[in-house]
């Protein structure tokens, strides 16, 4: 029996659980209470000395004792709380026949479920009552993963994640794009710029894919129309903030452009929406889960996406006297302001940012027809932070070259990757998006740590 399906209708029904003990609390020494968890749910157990039941006063003892965490499985019938000891949580509670311990968890725990599953609302009521509630920081938490991953919260975050990822491939695949694998071993930077972990390949310099960016363009010039992957990214970025991983999963797609890359944008924008929808419909009890250990506003979205161009964007930032340079990319900082600005102004919490300037984009990038300054790119942003870059490619080898090299990328190093262009190549667009970002924002959670099973950061190789 699953404990996230025991309700009322499951009242006098005699159920087999195997689930870990959460909590255990003796009760004098006839009675002890053990409250079993099994994924996002929780259910109380309760063991009450009585020849009639078979449970000796040797179980109750045995089943105190029990160390936290500890595997069991459990034979007893499904029963209505006794009215002064109904639990705010739980509908029903079993009553035990029979115990067994399957695998005992080790008794110093280092971190325990329980403390690492608390609200700051709890530690706010704690300091009321002088109650004192063990705080588990993020790096504790980190180190002793496998146990924080029990969290209710966390069991749901990674299935919202999953979610995301399965809505991602249904969209697309339904749109007439296929699922590719592009290789993460690969001879030079995809991205430019020295981000890139080095290895030997063989005798040859390689490095980790930053992006499947080249390998999907390739894609398209070997005669797919519209791709897509979910893969590992790899960032040797020293950076230490709440939203960059040295390894993350890209949600990347490309494809053939008809009139102009406002096509790409359309799909980002029906994809987004719909997955917006989609996890409110089908992650309820996760989303609610979440809430309850980190509350956040549900996210605000319009059902047609939300474009604002890049220069109308630095215009609202500018009025609202924040100071930015003209032509430069968005700090993180700015990015936040404007998502506040663009909620006030259009009530949205998400948004399409397009045609920012050609400097601060990769060579890769296709420059405006009308003003080369600018650029068909476009950035989204997602409660006031970027979860998405796009853009339409440069398919003319000539000037593919002619920015590689302005860009300060070692000609040599892309000279396959250029030539392909030259065999007849439409033009194309595509985008890349963070999953640990969109999971971490539409949750409006603070780490981008807690939305990967195990984060890879500029500190962190271990677990
Ligand atoms: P992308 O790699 O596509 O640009 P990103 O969201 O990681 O995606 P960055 O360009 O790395 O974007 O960063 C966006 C902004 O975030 C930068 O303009 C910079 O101000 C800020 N930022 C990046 N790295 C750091 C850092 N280590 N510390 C503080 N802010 C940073
Ligand atoms: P970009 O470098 O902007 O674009 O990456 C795309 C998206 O990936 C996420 N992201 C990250 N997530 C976690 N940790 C990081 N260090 C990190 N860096 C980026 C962000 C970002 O929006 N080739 C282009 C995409 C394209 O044009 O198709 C690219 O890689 O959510």
């Amino acid at each position: 029996t699953k404990v996230g399906h025991l309700d009322e209708a499951a009242v006098g029904r005699s159920v087999l659980i195997r689930a870990r003990a959460h909590t255990i609390r003796p009760v004098g020494r006839k009675m002890a209470f053990v409250v079993l968890r099994q994924g996002m749910s929780t259910v109380q157990c309760v063991l009450v000395v009585s020849a009639d039941a078979g449970i000796s006063a040797q179980m109750v003892r045995f089943a105190a004792s029990l160390p936290k965490e500890s595997v069991v499985a459990v034979e007893g019938v499904v029963s209505l709380p006794k009215e002064d000891l109904k639990s705010a949580t739980q509908e029903v509670e079993i009553q035990v026949r029979k115990l067994y311990c399957i695998d005992r968890a080790d008794p110093n725990l280092p971190i325990t479920v329980e403390d690492a599953a608390r609200s700051e609302s709890e530690f706010v009521r704690a300091e009321q009552t002088g109650e004192k509630l063990v705080r588990v920081g993020q790096d504790t938490r980190l180190n002793h993963r496998v146990i924080d991953l029990r969290t209710p919260a966390n069991q749901a975050i990674f299935r919202v994640q999953y979610e995301l990822e399965n809505k991602f491939r249904e969209y697309l695949s339904s749109n007439d794009f296929i699922g590719i694998h592009t290789p993460k071993l690969i001879s030079g930077s995809s991205e430019g710029g020295a981000a890139v972990f080095k290895l030997e390949y063989n005798g040859q310099p390689a490095c980790l894919a930053q992006s499947p960016q080249l390998h999907k363009q390739l894609a398209i010039c070997g005669g797919f129309r519209g791709v897509f992957e979910v893969g590992p990214v790899f960032r040797a970025e020293n950076s230490n903030t709440h939203r960059h991983l040295c390894e993350f999963v890209g949600l990347d797609a490309e494809m053939e452009i008809m009139e102009n890359y406002f096509e790409v944008c359309d799909i980002v924008d029906g994809l987004f929406v719909e997955l917006f929808k989609h996890l409110n419909d089908k992650c309820k009890k996760e989303l609610q889960t979440i809430n309850r250990q980190f509350p956040f506003e549900p996210l605000k979205y319009l059902d047609k996406t939300l474009r604002l161009s890049y220069e109308e964007g630095i215009t609202m930032l500018k009025e609202a006297g924040t100071e930015i340079e003209h032509m430069g990319d968005l700090n993180t900082e700015a990015e936040k302001k404007l998502g506040r600005l663009v909620r006030e102004k259009y009530d949205t919490d998400f948004f399409i940012l397009y045609q920012y300037p050609l400097a601060v984009r990769p060579f890769y990038t296709m420059p405006c027809y009308e003003n080369p300054l600018y650029s068909n790119s476009f950035d989204v942003f997602l409660r006031g932070e970027e979860i998405i870059s796009g853009a339409q490619r440069i398919h003319d080898p000539e000037l593919l070259a002619k920015r590689a090299v302005e860009c300060g990328i070692e000609k040599s190093s892309i000279e396959s990757y250029v030539r392909s262009f030259s065999y007849g190549t439409p033009p194309h667009g595509g985008f890349g998006v963070g999953l640990e970002r969109v999971v971490m924002l539409f949750c409006a959670l603070n780490n981008i740590r807690k939305t990967s099973l195990f984060p890879r950061d500029p500190q962190r190789l271990v677990p």
